[in-house]
C-alpha cells in the first residue's frame, strides 16, 4: 500500500481539477491577451476561475488578486514592493515577521537586513504561536510592514491573524498574512481579519504546482516584482498559465466545499493516527494539540531521527517528512523546533504528518503500524534513547 502523508509539502491534483484543465493545453490554447477569437475563448473560464478565487477568500470587489507562479512569488512581491514603495521611496524603515515563516518569507527579510532594513522576528510562544499583543509592542513609527502567516506548515499552529489584522489596522501599518497552509484547511476571510495582502500557492490545495496568487486590498497596490507586459494590470507581467489558473480556480471553490469535511473526517483520521503515535512513551506533540490545522501533526519521538523515521517508512512507501520540504536536505536542527527552545535532540527527533481529503482510513491503518514497528526498531539500535534518563522529553 502507498501511504502519502506529506501534503503540506504538496498535494495531488484533485482528478475533476485536472479535467477541468485539459481543454487549455491542446483546444482552448490562445494566449489570452489576444485580440482574436483564440484568446478571447480563453476569457470565460479565467473570470470564472478569478471569482472563485474572489469567493473563497471573501475578497471585495474593489481588492485585487494577481496571478503569481506560487507563494514565494507573492511573498517576495509584497516584501520587495514594501521595501522599494515604503522604505526606498518612503520614510519607513522596518518589518515586523516571526521566527517561523517559510523560507520565503525569512530568506527576502535576511535579504532585505543586508540592504539596511530592520526587521524584528518575533518568537512564538510554548504553543508555537505568536501572542497578538506582542505585535502591538514592537510596532515602531517606522514600521512598514506586519509579515505573520496565517497557519504554520510544520506545526499546522493557526496565528491569531483576526487580532493582528485588528492591531495593525489600528496602527496603519499594512498587514500581510502568508495563508498557504491555511487555504483548503480552515476557513479564510480577508475582510473579517483586515487583512492587506495574503499569498498562497494552488498546489497545497489540491490544484497544480506553478501557480499561485497574491491578494491586495483596494489601494495597497505595490511595485511589481515581475516588469513586462501589462497582465495583470501591470501588477505582474508574463502570460498568465491558463491551464493552470482555470485549475486552480477550482481547486479553490472545491477546497471551500470540503472544509466541513477536512474539519471532521480528515481531523479524524489524523487524530487516530497521532493518538496511536502517542500511545509509545516520550512522544509529544511539538506546540500541543490545540489549535492546529486538522491535517497536521509534528510529532518528535523520543531516541529516533527523524531521517531515520523518513527513511524506515519510506522502505514500506509511506512518505511523511521532518518539516519544511524545502529544507529536507539541510542537517540543521529544525528552525520550528529551534523557536520552541527545543533541545537539540528533539529538534532532530520531528516527523511531519499531513493528510489530505484523499486520505483513507485503510492508509492510516496501514501506516499506524509501520511506524509503531519502526520506533521499536530504531529505537532498539539508538544509543541517546538507552543513555539518557526516560523523563526528559516529558519535561518539556
Ligand atoms: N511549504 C513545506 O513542505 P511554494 O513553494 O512557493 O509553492 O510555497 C512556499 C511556501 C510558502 N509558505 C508556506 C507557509 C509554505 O508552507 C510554503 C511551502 C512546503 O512546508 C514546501 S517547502
Amino acid at each position: 500500500m502507498e501511504v502519502y502523508l506529506d501534503n503540506n509539502a504538496t498535494t495531488m491534483v484533485d482528478p475533476e481539477v485536472f479535467k477541468a484543465m485539459e481543454p487549455f493545453f491542446c483546444t482552448i490554447y490562445g494566449n489570452p491577451n489576444s485580440l482574436h477569437k483564440f484568446g478571447a475563448g480563453t476569457h470565460p473560464k479565467m473570470v470564472e476561475a478569478l471569482n472563485f478565487l474572489y469567493d473563497g477568500i471573501n475578497a471585495a470587489d474593489e481588492d485585487d488578486i494577481i496571478i503569481t507562479a506560487n507563494a514565494t512569488e507573492s511573498n517576495n512581491t509584497v516584501l520587495k514592493g514594501i521595501w522599494i514603495d515604503k522604505i526606498l521611496n518612503g520614510n519607513k524603515n522596518h518589518i515586523i515577521t516571526s521566527e517561523v515563516e517559510h523560507p520565503s518569507i525569512t530568506a527576502v527579510c535576511r535579504f532585505l537586513e543586508t540592504q539596511g532594513v530592520s526587521v524584528t522576528y518575533l518568537p512564538v510562544n510554548d504553543e508555537g504561536v505568536i501572542d497578538a499583543h506582542t505585535v502591538k509592542e514592537y510596532i515602531q513609527e517606522d514600521t512598514a510592514l506586519v509579515s505573520i502567516m496565517w497557519a504554520n506548515n510544520e506545526t499546522g499552529k493557526i496565528f491569531p491573524v483576526k487580532e493582528i489584522g485588528a492591531i495593525c489596522k489600528e496602527a496603519g501599518v499594512p498587514f500581510h498574512t502568508d495563508a498557504t497552509q491555511a487555504i483548503g484547511k480552515i476557513a479564510v476571510d480577508v475582510q473579517a481579519c483586515n487583512v492587506d495582502y495574503l499569498s498562497f500557492s494552488a498546489h497545497k490545495f489540491h490544484g497544480p504546482k506553478g501557480i499561485g496568487g497574491l491578494y491586495v486590498s483596494k489601494g495597497n497596490a505595490l511595485t511589481p516584482l515581475l516588469h513586462g507586459g501589462e497582465q495583470m494590470g501591470g501588477h505582474r507581467a508574463g502570460t498568465v498559465d491558463v491551464a493552470s489558473m482555470v485549475g486552480m480556480g477550482l481547486a479553490m471553490k472545491l477546497a471551500v466545499e470540503n472544509l466541513e469535511f477536512e474539519n471532521t473526517e480528515v481531523k479524524r483520521l489524523r487524530d487516530k493516527l497521532e493518538d496511536a503515535i502517542l500511545e509509545l512513551p516520550e512522544t509529544i506533540v511539538i506546540g500541543g494539540k490545540a489549535n492546529r490545522t486538522p491535517n497536521t501533526t509534528l510529532i518528535s519521538i523520543r531516541g529516533v531521527e527523524g531521517e531515520s523515521m523518513l527513511w524506515d517508512m519510506n522502505q514500506k512507501t509511506i512518505g511523511a517528512s521532518t518539516g519544511s520540504a524545502c529544507a529536507s536536505e539541510d542537517l540543521e536542527a529544525n528552525p520550528v523546533m529551534n523557536a520552541f527552545g527545543s533541545d537539540s535532540e528533539l529538534a532532530h527527533t520531528g516527523v511531519r504528518f499531513s493528510l489530505s481529503r484523499f486520505t483513507t482510513e485503510e492508509q492510516i491503518d496501514y501506516a499506524i503500524e509501520v511506524i509503531k514497528k519502526a520506533v521499536l526498531r530504531l529505537r532498539a539500535i539508538s544509543s541517546s534513547y538507552a543513555y539518557t534518563p526516560k523523563n526528559h522529553v516529558s519535561q518539556l
